[in-house]
């Protein structure tokens, strides 16, 4: 049984099952972030990252879009903060909550995801996307850079030159071809999506926890180093693993041929 938390006004946040499932929750704006929304977020995504019994993460949104980036209407506000200012305060501490939370977050990608909307989603470590999903980096229509790691992320998951292509266009995505592209593991029909994206979790979530979270951490540093570093990184982090009650619980069940139970020891 979901455990429903009601103290947000524009997300939803349940834990079932050590999966902590985060619903962006504007759905008339297409989930655009706002700053209600923008906070809501980051302190969703930092309970769930503190939260011992949360396993693994989902991140998705209500109604026909994943996040329409930015909430423009939110610019025209009198005393709005400048550009640099609410990128560095309020988008960049997302991003980087989406990748050093060592727990596998994944975008369940209902619809489109537009301008920091498609940003948070590459942000997460694994996609999914219904068949109606589409990726813009619609940052290019309102004069603006892509932003919210967009320049970081997207050339590294598709390469440069594809990201290029969909930065200086603005070109919609469409699921099919981010599937293509790698952008995205698997395309599903609208009405499976959260069933499939919750599987992935459910399976995540038996794995053992500290192996997952160095993982994450490795496969991080491997996007900034040198093999060579790499492999000492891998060594040092194997260390650590070697030494947890979970590796010698996946030993002893592997040769009492029945499957491991693993506590997070
Ligand atoms: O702080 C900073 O500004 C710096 C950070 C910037 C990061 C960014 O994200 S910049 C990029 C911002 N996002 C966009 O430019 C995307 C704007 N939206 C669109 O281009 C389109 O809405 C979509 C392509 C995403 C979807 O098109 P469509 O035709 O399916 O829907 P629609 O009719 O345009 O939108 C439906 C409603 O959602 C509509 O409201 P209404 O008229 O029914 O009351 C529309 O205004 C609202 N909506 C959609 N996107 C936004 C939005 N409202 C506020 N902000 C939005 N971004």
């Amino acid at each position: 049984m979901a455990e429903r938390e009601d103290r947000y006004e524009v997300l939803r946040y349940e834990i079932d099952e050590s999966i902590a499932t985060i619903t962006l929750d504007r759905p008339d704006a297409l989930n655009a972030l706002d700053l209600a929304l923008k906070r809501e977020l980051l302190a969703a995504l930092r309970r769930a990252g503190h939260d011992p019994a949360v396993r693994v993460l989902v991140l998705t949104g209500s109604g026909r879009a994943f996040c329409a980036g930015q909430d423009l209407h939110e610019r025209l506000e009198p005393g709005a903060a400048p550009l640099d200012a609410e990128v560095r305060e309020r988008y960049n501490p997302l991003i980087l909550a989406l990748r050093t939370i060592e727990k596998p977050i994944i975008a369940a990608v209902n619809g489109v995801a537009a301008g920091a909307g498609a940003s948070l989603a590459f942000a997460c470590d694994i996609r999914i996307a219904s068949e109606r999903a589409s990726f813009i980096l619609a940052f290019g229509r309102v004069g603006l850079i892509p932003d919210s790691g967009a320049t970081w992320l997207l050339p590294r998951l598709i390469g440069p030159g594809r990201a290029a292509e969909l930065a200086f266009t603005t070109d919609p995505l469409a699921a099919d071809d981010a599937a293509r592209y790698g952008l995205v593991s698997h395309v599903v029909a609208d009405t499976r999506l959260l069933d499939e994206a919750r599987g992935l979790a459910r399976r995540l979530a038996t794995a053992a926890p500290l192996a997952l979270a160095l993982t994450k951490r490795a496969l991080n540093r491997s996007l900034e180093v040198g093999l060579a570093e790499a492999l000492d990184y891998e060594a040092s982090l194997q260390g650590i693993a070697g030494r947890t009650a979970d590796h010698a619980e996946g030993v002893a069940a592997f040769v009492e041929k029945r499957s491991p139970r693993f506590s997070g020891g």
